[in-house]
């Protein structure tokens, strides 16, 4: 080959080298560009489920709003899932307290393919609910209903935010027993997985400290008559009347304690210790006193500035559980992040293992799901509202 032939063949490689390092170079700006798409925003679909609609849509909605509050601070983060920036989505359902509502819900949800579910209100819609989810793989995480049967099922998709009522209505048989004197415990319940889980766990308890219980009676559903089971209480001259059940029909009792001069100590359990009560009860819920789960929000380190946040963004104060909602929907935001995913089989064991402090006090977890050192607190209505008395576990 000629001098000049040589020089044109080294030319031309160097030219087809360049042009191919110019391509490579295109190719992986174009290929990182591509990643980059891939890489968007994740959106994350937070099922909830609660009475939307019918006697106990006051807790759901307030339950949401906890849930919602959470997620828009979330979003407000821009909170990275991996090495995408996520945007969470709250999916409502209305249950109407109703099990095969309930039920129905989940399927739903279990269908659309949700991350989480923050749920149920009612414990009777939660128990069979729970077993949809767990065949979906989806966790649920109950920020209210409380029956302990939710998390003693074996399953690795239950949890809850909230003391159980093992604890709540232990707590209460004894306090009843061994501080305030109780000598004749009277027990009414609702019939509801909830309020007679915790009436049962109440008289077991009052019996194992030594108590007297002379009658046990129910009204079923939101029955708001309590003539005839007064009649026996009064009968049975009972110094303290512990309720399982709801503020409305907790309110409805005591007005009726009173009309009919039953003179023992009113004791709601869980669901009883709020706004509800009082409004309904007026002068005959003074005095009256419900032991309701957790520490007292205005206690707690982040509890004003949550109360705060939720009044001016939904213009009304709390009712009940939204902060339980608030933690239960922070649990499964912090859980997606550390594990850098929003798939339930991938994120599941950094939910287990979640530790923060939330806004109720710390969440973590026991290994069946429940949720780790609960407390109770004892609250009396005094002058028309309901005032801390003491604080028990935690
Ligand atoms: N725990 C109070 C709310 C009602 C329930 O558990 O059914």
């Amino acid at each position: 080959m000629s001098l000049a032939a040589t020089l044109r063949s080294a030319a031309a490689q160097v030219f087809v080298k360049r042009t191919a390092t110019l391509a490579a170079a295109l190719m992986l700006t174009l290929g990182v560009n591509a990643l980059a798409e891939a890489a968007g925003p994740l959106n994350v679909r937070i099922g909830f489920v609660a009475p939307l609609s019918g006697d106990y849509a006051n807790y759901g909605h307030d339950l949401q709003n906890g849930a919602q509050l959470a997620l828009d601070e979330a979003n407000a983060q821009n909170l990275k899932i991996g090495d995408q920036t996520a945007h969470f989505e709250l999916v409502p359902l209305d249950d109407r307290s109703d099990p095969r509502l309930g039920v129905q819900a989940a399927a739903t949800l279990a269908n659309q393919g949700v991350a989480a579910v923050i749920g149920h209100f009612n414990s009777g819609t939660a128990i069979p609910a729970s077993r949809i989810y767990e065949s979906a793989g989806i966790p649920m995480i109950s920020p209210a209903a409380t029956n302990p049967v939710i998390t003693s099922q074996g399953f690795a998709n239950t949890f809850m935010v909230i003391a159980n009522d093992a604890q709540n209505a232990g707590v209460a048989g004894a306090w009843a027993v061994d501080v305030l004197k109780a000598k004749r415990v009277a027990i009414v319940d609702d019939r509801s997985a909830f309020g007679q889980g915790e009436a049962d766990v109440f008289e077991r308890t009052v019996r194992e400290h030594g108590g007297n219980v002379v009658a046990r009676e129910f009204a079923e559903g939101v029955s708001d008559d309590f003539g005839p089971q007064l009649a026996r209480i009064k009968a049975a001259n009972a110094d303290l009347l512990y309720f399982g059940g709801l503020a409305r029909q907790g309110a409805a009792l005591v007005k009726q304690m009173k009309e009919r001069s039953v003179n023992a100590q009113f004791v709601g359990g869980g669901g009883v210790a709020n706004p509800d009560f009082t409004q309904a009860a007026g002068a005959a819920g003074e005095g009256a006193m419900a032991w309701e789960y957790g520490r007292p929000l205005a206690q707690l380190p982040d509890g004003p500035r949550f109360e705060q946040a939720f009044k001016n963004r939904f213009g009304t104060g709390v009712l009940a559980y939204a902060p339980f909602g608030y933690d239960a929907a922070w649990a499964a935001i912090h859980a997606m992040v550390n594990a850098k995913s929003a798939k339930p089989e991938v994120y599941r064991p950094a939910l287990k293992a979640i530790t923060f402090d939330g806004v109720t006090g710390h969440i973590a977890f026991e290994q069946d799901g429940s949720l780790k050192n609960g407390a109770s607190t004892l609250w009396q209505v005094k002058k028309g509202v309901w005032t801390p008395v003491v604080t028990r576990g935690g």
